[in-house]
């Protein structure tokens, strides 16, 4: 093997000596051309974008209109997160339960540095030092991503704090996330995400795409972390943060848990309604939050990100104009289609498209023009609405806790939890149906407890036990509650019109909280009723929200039953606690 080039950085003294031996073995194993140690300075950003715009694989859009973006394309069989290719390898299969697929470590491993072995020959392989959560907080994890992708580089950038601090940290800690990652050949019979969390480690081979790609994310802050905040006590979670100031100046911080493409983002970047003056939401995260009971017995949040990967489709003035203005600048679009005039476009933006996801001139025969999972990835910076509190390294105090899903029928508006361990139940019970955001069929129901079936990294059962445990540790716990923003009617229409007018859904949680909001008692929880809701200024027809309100004891009785058998498959790690709460609920119905 020839010698590769290295960069400067590689062999300077600030790099951790357990990090420097992984280079080293890493490269032995997959022979790059040359290493690139990341910084995380403007330069360097510049140098990688200009690298990328040269081969062709990043294209520069309307300079004038949209100032330092670029749409990135990537391979039409590699456009979302790949559920069955995304393994746990734990030594016990029981660790990882029904809820992962599994491969043991050895043979995983094994497996991996097969498709690994001679992989970056002729490529340069970067090594990206990053930090989730800021940089001097407790709470922070950092991790290490070596890739062979410079777009992956630059998007780590965007999504972490990367570059030289986060190395340094590194060397305070001692401890970091091995994250390998490479394109391969983008071959999906050779494309496997592989988690080792007894290791700290993720190999992720033959995708280019966020979740499978930007290991900083689901791979180390979902997964990884969710098995760390177990043994350390805490929790990582697939939820938005958001910091909800009411007109007297008092201000709620809010996590809300929503599947993949289920309206985090859009909530996180609430613009209130002309009719709530004097409303203010501010976006401390749209996608991760991690959760530590504190000192005062309250639950405290950071957004361990600094970034966001955001679901483009839907997005306009109208819907979210935050999201808007945010991405006319420094932005990476992945996916989208093109006007004429090299603007970025996609379906719910006005104007029309010319060129299509793929490149191919646009014709409406061939399905959307952009595709329907494509993305913005962009700096937290840019976000008009955000948060100062988000580099707070104490994090912040959580008001409420929010789970919800899409379903067209049963799940009502919203309804509150009588309690942590109820609430823990309709975490549990979230359904929702899948998005373009994995690989695979649109529009089927299933159960994704917390909104974290794709990213718990080890058995559910195990998981509720921890949820149950760390609500002991409350003696000010936030209060829970379900939301469902995508009601239908029986022609296919929403029945909530979303977005800014879900702030009246916030209003009464927050008011709940300080004890002023009314409630009606129902089997499933405390809901609203018409008057506990401000709906001024809403032009809502009455049947509409009495659908919104209603709930459906038969039904409600049959999707239990559901749950419980889902409940089955984990046997005795199931804590009883949740087959009791369930039992409560029915025994509620009578
Ligand atoms: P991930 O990044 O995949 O985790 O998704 P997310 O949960 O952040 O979802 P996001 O906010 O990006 O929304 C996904 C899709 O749902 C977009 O097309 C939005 O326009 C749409 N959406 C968001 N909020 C609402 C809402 O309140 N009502 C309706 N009808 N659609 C919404
Ligand atoms: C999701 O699918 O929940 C996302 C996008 O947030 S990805 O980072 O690709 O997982
Ligand atoms: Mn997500």
């Amino acid at each position: 093997m020839a010698k590769p080039a290295v960069h400067p950085a590689a062999s300077s003294p600030d790099m951790p000596e357990a990090v420097a031996r992984w280079v080293q073995e890493v490269r032995a194993l997959t022979e790059p051309k040359a290493v690139h140690v990341c910084t995380g300075s403007d330069a360097e950003a510049a140098e990688l974008t200009e690298q990328l715009v040269r081969a062709g694989e990043l294209l520069p859009l309307n300079a004038e209109r949209y100032p330092r973006c670029y749409l990135y394309r990537s391979n039409p069989n590699d456009v979302a997160r790949v559920e069955h290719l995304t393994f746990v390898c734990t030594k016990s299969e029981a660790d990882a339960g029904p809820n992962n697929h599994w491969m043991a470590p050895d043979a995983a491993h094994r497996k991996m540095d097969e498709l690994f072995r001679g992989a970056m020959r002729g490529r340069t392989m970067y090594v990206v030092p990053y930090c989730m959560g800021p940089i001097d907080s407790p709470y922070a994890r950092c991790g290490v991503e070596i890739t062979d992708s410079p777009y992956v580089a630059l998007s780590m950038r965007l999504m972490t704090r990367m570059g030289d601090a986060a190395l340094a940290r590194i060397g305070r800690d001692g401890v970091f996330v091995r994250g390998l990652h490479s394109i391969g050949e983008l071959d999906p019979e050779r494309r496997f995400i592989m988690h080792f969390p007894e290791e700290l480690s993720i190999k992720s081979f033959g995708s280019g795409y966020g979740g499978n790609a930007l290991l900083g994310k689901k791979c180390h802050a979902l997964r990884i972390a969710s098995w760390q905040a177990r043994t350390e006590g805490w929790l990582a979670e697939h939820m938005l943060l958001l910091a909800l100031e009411s007109p007297a100046g008092e201000t709620h911080y809010v996590a809300a848990a929503f599947p993949s493409a289920c309206g985090k983002t859009n909530l996180a970047m609430l613009v209130p309604p002309a009719s709530m003056p004097g409303w203010k939401v501010r976006t401390l995260g749209d996608d991760i939050a991690w959760l530590h009971p504190g000192p005062d017995g309250r639950l405290w949040a950071i957004n361990p990100e600094a970034g966001y990967f955001g679901v483009a489709p839907g997005t306009n003035a109208k819907s979210n104009r935050n999201a808007y203005d945010m991405v006319r600048h420094d932005t990476i679009f992945t996916n989208v289609a093109l006007t004429a005039e090299g603007d970025p476009w996609w379906e719910g933006l006005e104007g029309t498209p010319a060129i299509d996801w793929q490149g191919r001139p646009y014709d409406p025969k061939n399905g959307p023009a952009a595709h329907p999972n494509s993305r913005f990835t962009v700096s937290a910076r840019n976000n008009p609405c955000y948060a100062a509190e988000s580099d707070a390294a104490a994090g912040v105090p959580l008001s409420a806790i929010i789970f919800g899903g899409r379903r067209r029928a049963l799940a009502p508006l919203v309804f509150e939890a009588r309690d942590w361990r109820h609430g823990v139940l309709v975490g549990a019970g979230v359904a929702s149906e899948t998005t373009a955001a994995i690989t695979g069929k649109v529009g089927v129901l299933r159960r994704d407890p917390m909104a974290m079936k794709p990213f718990a990294g080890y058995n559910f059962g195990d998981y509720w036990q921890h949820w149950l445990a760390i609500g002991e540790r409350l003696t000010r716990p936030p209060k829970l509650f379900h939301v469902n923003w995508f009601r239908q009617d029986a022609g296919g229409r929403f029945l909530w019109p979303g977005f800014g007018e879900n702030l009246r859904v916030l209003k009464w949680m927050i008011e709940r909280v300080a004890g002023r909001a009314g409630a009606l008692d129902t089997p499933i929880g405390a809901m609203p009723a018409r008057e506990d809701l401000d709906l001024d200024g809403l032009e809502l027809p009455p049947a509409s929200l009495a659908e919104l309100l209603a709930v459906d004891a038969p039904a409600w009785r049959s999707d239990l039953a559901h749950l419980a058998g889902e409940f089955d498959q984990y046997g005795a790690r199931l804590p009883p606690v949740m087959r009791r709460e369930l039992d409560e609920v029915l025994k509620r119905f009578g």
